[in-house]
């Protein structure tokens, strides 16, 4: 028997115009107005263009001059990243509120997982509608949403209803919206490739579907396979959350309070164990080892140790925790212990490349 493997449910959130619209909300003499934001009159090249600028043909992209020649009366504003930015922070925050695994792909979009979310709400039909009724309450700007199983199928359908709309492919529906997708839509495939596929007749997705993997193998290299299984649905990329976790934890509160340090060196076996299941779970490691004791008077203490190199197995964990525990008397009775690793192997490393360039 296969095992079933039930649907994920991933969000694609997009915002609308997002630059013209930041600058439209900021300044209302904007509004309802066609403005494009970067490029010039005579030089540069628009960045976002607001929809009623799109109306004349006023595109991401398109040169500042052009712009001008199809809309005469079309505003330039200048881009402020900062706002941008600060805006896109705050949308994060409502992200990070329904799940950890969101994956920004730009300061305006990502790709959150909800298939098991901090609402505990089955519907991600639903909670898309919910987190851009939130967008819209309380940062002032409109979203569009694709709902599916696949990051794949939800990023294209967040274009289907946009702007201020939102899109489901159910699972039953995956495949017949793939099959009539116009291939310049599929997620992946740029101008170059959208022309190669038309060579080779190849303009819906049944028409990809009809291709077999050696043959797009041949055609595309490694991309191949990622279109024939794309065309069946098939995409198992997972959101990558971009939180960095600082540190790992397990924590255990007693119903009796310890008094004496055997019982405490049997309780943080089994801490330990949690601890490390996590690390292992989450394949990382740490250096800095933190014994938390929290006392029946509600005091606490934390103690640390730094090891030179990275650890996660619990034996290691323990050894370090003995030697903190150890390490100065405790009060009479402890209500709680808790071990973190920290300083983790995950931290990004900020390293600067010098090239050297050696005289001959
Ligand atoms: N952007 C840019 N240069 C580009 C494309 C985009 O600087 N060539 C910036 C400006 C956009 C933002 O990134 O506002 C988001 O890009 P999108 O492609 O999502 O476009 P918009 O949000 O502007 O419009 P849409 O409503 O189609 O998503
Ligand atoms: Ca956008
Ligand atoms: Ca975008």
């Amino acid at each position: 028997m296969s095992e079933i493997i039930p649907n994920r449910k991933i969000i694609h959130i997009d915002m609308d115009a997002f630059f013209a619209s930041v600058e439209q909300m900021d300044n209302p003499d904007l509004r309802g107005k066609p403005i494009a934001v970067g490029g010039a009159e005579n030089r540069g090249v628009v960045a976002a263009a607001s929809y009623e600028a799109r109306k004349f043909g006023v595109r991401s992209a398109l040169s500042g001059v052009l712009a001008k020649k199809y809309c005469p009366d079309l505003i330039f504003v200048r881009p402020r990243f900062e706002r941008y930015k600060e805006i896109s922070n705050k949308i994060r925050k409502i992200f990070y509120e329904y799940t950890d695994l969101v994956e920004p792909l730009s300061l305006d979009e990502a790709y959150l997982d909800v298939t098991i979310n901090k609402k505990g709400n089955p519907s991600a039909t639903l909670l898309a509608q919910e987190i851009r009724l939130r967008i819209l309450n309380e940062v002032g700007l409109t979203a569009s949403a694709g709902i599916s199983v696949n990051k794949f199928v939800a990023k294209i359908a967040s274009d289907y209803n946009k702007p201020n709309g939102q899109k489901t492919v159910n699972p039953d529906e995956v495949i017949p919206f793939l099959e009539v997708l116009p291939i310049r839509k599929f997620y992946g495939v740029g101008k170059v490739t959208t022309e190669k596929m038309y060579k080779l007749g190849v303009f819906t997705g049944l028409e990809l579907k009809s291709k077999s993997l050696e043959f797009l193998e041949k055609h595309f290299g490694k991309s191949g396979s990622f279109y024939y299984n794309v065309v069946r649905g098939i995409h198992n990329g997972e959101v990558k959350s971009d939180r960095i976790t600082k540190s790992v934890a397990a924590e255990h509160t007693f119903d009796i309070n310890l008094s004496s340090e055997i019982f405490m060196i049997e309780q943080l076996e089994n801490i330990a164990n949690s601890l490390e299941k996590r690390l292992k779970k989450h394949h990382v490691a740490g250096k800095t080892v933190t014994l938390k004791i929290k006392y029946s008077d509600f005091t606490q203490q934390t103690r640390s140790k730094t090891l030179p190199y990275f650890i996660s197995d619990k034996g290691l964990i323990l050894e370090t925790v003995k030697e903190l525990l150890y390490q100065e008397r405790m009060k009479d009775s402890v209500r709680l212990l808790g071990i973190s690793l920290s300083n983790l192997n995950t931290e990004e490393k900020k390293t600067v490349v010098v090239q050297l360039k050696f005289a001959f």
